[in-house]
């Protein structure tokens, strides 16, 4: 394994104010991060259950996307199976909740390091399709303006929707890019034979494949075609899903790309350990994969292990500073750590 530089545990759901008085913050996981002529800014991913507890039920939080706040459905035990601690499912229609309910903050931070001070920008889940929460952004900058790719959960299902902002106070909303069921979208900071690139997760209900990521192209960032998957899960590591990570930074070798793979055999139960994988995309050629450079990343430090779910390390964020790149993951779903590695250690490991 390429040695970790050094590992901290950035952020945790107490270093957060909760958005309403009858919530918890539970999570404070999954950050888009980049790079700005002012510091780095996180955008963090903040899970958020009811405070109240009612023996004999489950409460289930869910955002009113018209008033803007979060209400909570209790539901007799007895109506819903638990699955896991993220979700349960309700027994007479079979569909799934989440046990809680996500939005995304602003944290800023003057070196990507430590936290810094200053009024936190909440994106409030305010469309249809965000009604369970928004989740797992990922940030790039394109052409002078960030780009937000994010989870939107609902009733409708698990679909992407994108956002853009100059300034991380005031935001533009695009819409859904990727229809129900795919997350794990990030886009290439640069158009290649003039066209923009996202790297997607479809995942289907018929299981034909193996857990795959795949590559789309667009004329405008709105309107995604040209799907081809580019690497399919193998490894004992990964075989139980894999996601693309951070968006894809440029280096001399190509595209770094890290991904995320969880461990879960079929034969297991649980939700199995989540990694992150290195890959090499050629620079001109996206689709080809230069190098697949294996696993980086196991869960190790004490907050990566345990946790509202444990063994995770989940990379979402990436900064490079030249000589090291600064990796950060949400850990255990629980808190936000960061990575650092030598670059070189990177490209090299993987040849
Ligand atoms: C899924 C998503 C992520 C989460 C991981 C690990 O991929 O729900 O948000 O971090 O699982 O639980």
């Amino acid at each position: 394994m390429i040695p970790r530089l050094s590992s901290r545990c950035l952020l945790r759901p107490e270093d957060l104010a909760p958005s309403q008085d009858d919530l918890s913050v539970v999570g404070a996981f999954n950050p888009g991060v980049v790079a700005t002529a002012e510091g780095v800014v996180l955008l963090i991913r903040v899970a958020e259950t009811p405070r109240q507890v009612h023996t004999g039920y489950v409460g289930l939080p869910r955002w009113d996307v018209v008033r803007g706040h979060v209400i909570t459905d209790w539901l007799p035990e007895q109506e819903v199976v638990f699955n896991d601690a993220r979700v349960v499912k309700i027994r007479k229609t079979g569909l799934l909740r989440l046990t809680s309910t996500s939005h995304l903050r602003v944290v800023r931070s003057p070196d990507g390091r430590s936290l810094g001070a200053g009024e936190l920008q909440i994106l409030r889940p305010s469309h249809d399709y965000e009604a369970y929460g928004m989740e797992d952004p990922r940030i790039c900058l394109i052409n002078d303006r960030f780009y937000i790719t994010y989870v939107a959960v609902s009733p409708h299902g698990v679909a992407t929707a994108l956002a853009s902002t100059q300034d991380f106070n005031s935001f533009q909303y695009h819409g859904l890019i990727f229809c129900p069921e795919n997350k794990d979208v990030v886009l290439f900071p640069e158009k290649i034979d003039d066209k923009y690139l996202a790297l997607h997760r479809p995942t289907a209900a018929h299981i034909f494949s193996r857990p795959e990521i795949w590559l789309a192209t667009s004329p405008d960032l709105l309107n995604w075609g040209g799907h081809q998957p580019i690497l399919s899960a193998t490894a004992a590591w990964d075989r139980g899903r894999i996601g693309a990570g951070t968006p894809p930074i440029r280096t001399f070798s190509g595209w770094l790309a890290i991904y995320h793979g969880n461990d879960k055999g079929e034969e297991d139960s649980g939700i199995g350990g989540y990694g992150a994988g290195l890959l090499l995309l050629d620079l001109d050629h996206p689709e080809k994969i230069s190098r697949a450079g294996g696993q980086i990343l196991v869960p190790e430090m004490e907050y990566e292990r345990q946790g509202l779910v444990p063994n995770v390390v989940f990379p979402t964020g990436i900064i490079n500073q030249g000589e090291t790149v600064l990796i950060y993951c949400g850990a255990a779903d629980t808190v936000t750590g960061v990575v650092e590695f030598r670059l070189s250690d990177l490209l090299e490991e993987s040849s």
